[in-house]
């Protein structure tokens, strides 16, 4: 069987990274693709040469032209610019937005068939966006956001209990953003769903509040601290997982940002959501019950998502 084609679109810190994960998990060859001149292509060549001492048959090459992600199995879309200090997601929309229809057009023209995973921020709308520009099937094109929220919930939760971070199941749900809804209830530490962990003394309510919060401003944080971008280990390894599970139809049931048709309530737009990724790319969504707190909470979310499609509809007509 022929290796699988992995297309990078944006070659920077996230870009190179995921680069770096695919060409060593042997996940396939890699296009890492960006406007920018030399970058993609001294990435590529210097990950490449790394193959000669991790030993992974793949190859890897640097591309401008979009010619280059021609029937390319996967597309994972960083273009675009992150955050600064002080910046919102919300902020970088009008740039990336623009960088969403090229993108979008690109992957039309040469990529039809590939499984697409959008990590550009503002992720919800531009994700939407990224449909809307390319065409392709909605189930073939998910955002990035809610493995990596999940992950950093998780880890807090694993670093204040003492518990092994394999031990826990931490779910995040809704939109991008510090409105988003880390799902206590939903969430596990060795099977048992928060609220009965504080109850068993793994750590205080007080505690497991401040770790919300903590996760509600988990990019912020890192942002805070990089000062010149945001971070980009955690999102690529949460990326190659949705990858990964689409490539060998692990079927797993990951939270990523779906398109949605009246599952929990929300229709024609992507928010997070449990999702099952197999061959077919988003082959189920999974439904959680949610009590009044949370739905009030995921409203709150859905909103603001909304308002970042109307603000995307505003600056580009052909989205109305
Ligand atoms: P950065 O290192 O700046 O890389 C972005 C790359 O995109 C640069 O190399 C640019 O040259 C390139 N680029 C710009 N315009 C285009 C274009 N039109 N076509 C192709 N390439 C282009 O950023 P990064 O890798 O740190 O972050 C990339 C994006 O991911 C940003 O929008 C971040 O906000 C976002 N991000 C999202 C998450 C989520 O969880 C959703 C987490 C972290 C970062």
């Amino acid at each position: 069987m022929a290796r699988a084609k992995i297309a990078l679109i944006g070659a920077g810190m996230i870009g190179g990274t995921l680069a770096h994960i695919a060409a060593r998990e042997e996940l396939g060859d890699v296009i890492l693709f960006d406007i920018a001149e030399g970058t993609p292509q001294g990435k590529a060549l210097d990950i490449v040469e790394a193959t000669a001492v991790f030993g992974s048959d793949v190859t890897l090459k640097g591309a401008n032209d979009y010619a280059d992600i021609a029937g390319a199995d996967v597309c994972i879309v960083t273009a675009g610019v992150p955050r600064k200090p002080g910046m919102s997601r919300d902020d970088l929309i009008g740039i990336n937005l623009k960088v969403m229809k090229a993108v979008g057009e690109g992957i039309k023209a040469h990529a039809p068939n590939a499984f697409v995973i959008c990590i550009t921020n503002p992720l919800d709308a531009m994700v939407w966006a990224l449909q809307k520009f390319s065409g392709l099937p909605k189930e073939k094109v998910v955002g990035m956001a809610g493995v990596l929220d999940s992950a950093r919930f998780a880890w807090f939760l694993a670093e204040k209990t003492g518990v092994s971070i394999k031990d826990i199941n931490a779910w995040t749900l809704g939109g991008h953003g510090d409105d988003m809804v880390p799902m206590v209830r939903h969430s596990t530490i060795g099977g048992l769903p928060l609220p009965d962990a504080v109850k068993q003394g793994f750590m205080t309510q007080a505690e497991l509040d401040a770790i919300v919060e903590r996760t509600r401003k988990g990019g912020g944080e890192i942002v805070a601290l990089l000062k010149t971008g945001s971070a980009f280990y955690a999102p690529a390894e949460s990326a190659i997982a949705m990858a990964r599970s689409y490539l060998k139809d692990q079927k797993r049931v990951l939270p990523i940002a779906a398109w949605l048709s009246g599952e929990y309530g929300v229709s024609d737009m992507y928010v997070g959501v449990p999702a099952l990724i197999g061959a077919n790319g988003v082959e189920k969504i999974i439904q959680f019950d949610t009590n009044d707190d949370e739905k009030a909470m995921f409203k709150t979310s859905v909103d603001s998502v909304k308002g970042l499609i109307k603000a995307c509809q505003d600056i580009d007509g052909s989205l109305a």
